[in-house]
């Protein structure tokens, strides 16, 4: 069957600064926190492979562009390295050489046909604002990030029409504060919290800054946050786990989507961080500020479906409160899985969040800003010249592409897909492990780069305008 793409739907993809650049001009002092997480705990990461090098884009950043060009990528979205880019993070005075660095890769898109994306902060804030001042704990840093976005969009706002103030904010305050389970380990709920509405405020902030000064609002910039998204599915419609869902839906979107398209928080969010002893530092003044400056626009990356149900033991009174209070995580019977990642696959989860958008959130326009499979052990997959024959990528994001088109048609104002990666790159933790990419990055040959099957299957689909899907199912070996 053949899905049509209408010409100005934003076919391109995503990385970021820290999973690309490497650390070529950045001097010490200068790491960002996940800098920070790879050299505290380099053991920690997928043989040994961090942000050091990565993709060596810092320096190859014209030869990425001119495959860009070659693949026909109509839009690429990276991020500002918020630690490179200011000398001074207190102050806002910004680093020439990045300065130029940046400035430098926008013109080098253009020049190339490529759409620039920008987001502000991908887990790049720096690790001295977390050190000194305990990261998005503070307000203090809220004020910094601000300082940090005026001086990007005073660089780049002629230039750049799509910026994205955060990358999937919930993921450090998930991982790192609340879970332990990334850099720097701590279980401290009402801490994360924090760091999530902080970074809402944050979010605000910079987008009244963007509304209000001629950095490109007032001809047709559009400014936005990139959330990490997903439909809330319950095993069941039992009152339980229906109620399971809710919740987790509370915690681990609304808490962003809400606050940001809709200007407030779920009305029982602050009830419950309050009945559970995890009541953070709000203001009224704050909240003003969040309900008068919302976003143009919404990223979604989109991976997997979450699943819950209600939990079968109480919850431990020992242990201090966690939103797993409310649900278990649930597998379903016979899901389509991606057992390299450990994720399930469920393309229809897309359209369901397309709707969820429609619906709910006042028909507010997207960009799939990341949707991909990361894959182990590509180069089994090389056929006689050596290009990774990955079909399971083109069945994945054809898989994902035609129930967002469904959504297209029934008025989701999403209007674009950028699939995560362009090359291959640092993954968290995972390092090189999971190739996700277009583009190979061969390791083992100074990563030089091979366009993949399904860069060629990218091209041919934006110079026809469709794709063919019959739901083929891939084999994984
Ligand atoms: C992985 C992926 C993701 C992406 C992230 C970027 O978990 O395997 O690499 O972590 O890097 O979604 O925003």
């Amino acid at each position: 069957m053949k899905y049509f793409l209408s010409k100005n739907f934003m076919m391109g993809a995503s990385a970021a600064a820290w999973q690309t650049e490497g650390w070529e001009g950045k001097k010490p002092g200068q790491e960002s926190l996940i800098d920070a997480a790879y050299k505290v705990n380099p053991d920690r990461w997928y043989e040994g492979y961090g942000p050091t090098i990565a993709t060596d884009f810092y320096h190859r950043y014209k030869e990425d562009c001119k495959l860009m060009k070659e693949m026909g990528l109509k839009a690429y979205r990276t991020s500002i390295d918020w630690s490179r880019f200011i000398k001074n993070y207190e102050t806002g005075e910004v680093n020439e050489d990045a300065a130029a660095f940046y400035d430098g890769v926008v013109d080098e898109l253009i020049k190339n046909g490529v759409e620039p994306i920008i987001c502000l902060e991908h887990w790049e804030l720096p690790n001295q604002l977390f050190e000194k001042y305990g990261g998005w704990n503070s307000k203090e840093v809220v004020e910094f990030y601000v300082k940090y976005a005026e001086a990007a969009f005073k660089l780049l706002g002629s230039k750049v029409k799509y910026w994205f103030t955060f990358n999937e904010p919930i993921v450090f305050p998930e991982l790192a504060i609340m879970d332990g389970i990334w850099y720097p380990y701590k279980s401290d709920t009402q801490e994360a919290m924090q760091w999530n509405y902080n970074k809402v405020l944050a979010n605000a902030k910079a987008v009244k800054i963007y509304h209000e000064k001629d950095y490109g609002y007032q001809s047709g910039g559009k400014i936005g946050i990139i959330i990490n998204a997903a439909p809330s599915y319950p095993r069941s419609q039992s009152t339980d786990d229906v109620k399971a869902a809710d919740m987790y839906d509370l915690f681990f979107n609304k808490i962003y989507t809400d606050p940001c398209i809709k200007g407030t928080f779920p009305e029982i969010y602050f009830p419950l961080l309050k009945k559970h002893d995890c009541m953070i530092a709000v203001t009224d003044e704050e909240l003003a500020i969040i309900q008068a400056n919302t976003i143009d626009m919404m990223g979604l990356n989109y991976y997997r479906p979450n699943r819950v149900k209600a939990r079968s033991a109480a919850w431990n009174p020992e242990v201090k409160f966690n939103p797993q209070y409310y649900y278990e995580n649930y597998e379903l019977q016979g899901k389509k899985m991606n057992p390299f990642r450990g994720w399930e696959i469920y393309a229809k989860g897309l359209y369901d969040f397309a709707m969820i958008l429609k619906n709910e959130y006042n028909n507010i326009p997207w960009l799939v800003t990341e949707n991909g499979m990361g894959v182990a052990g590509e180069e089994k997959h090389k056929d006689a010249d050596g290009v990774i024959q990955d079909d399971y990528r083109i069945d994945f994001v054809a898989d994902h592409l035609r129930w967002l088109l469904k959504a297209v048609e029934e008025g989701s104002q999403c209007f674009g897909y950028l699939m995560w990666n362009f090359t291959d790159n640092v993954s968290p933790y995972n390092a090189f492990k999971n190739r996700y990419g277009y583009i190979e990055i061969d390791l083992d040959d100074n990563r030089n780069r091979r366009i993949k099957k399904s860069g060629y299957w990218f091209k041919k689909t934006v110079e026809d305008g469709y794709f063919e899907y019959d739901g083929f199912e891939p084999v994984y070996k």
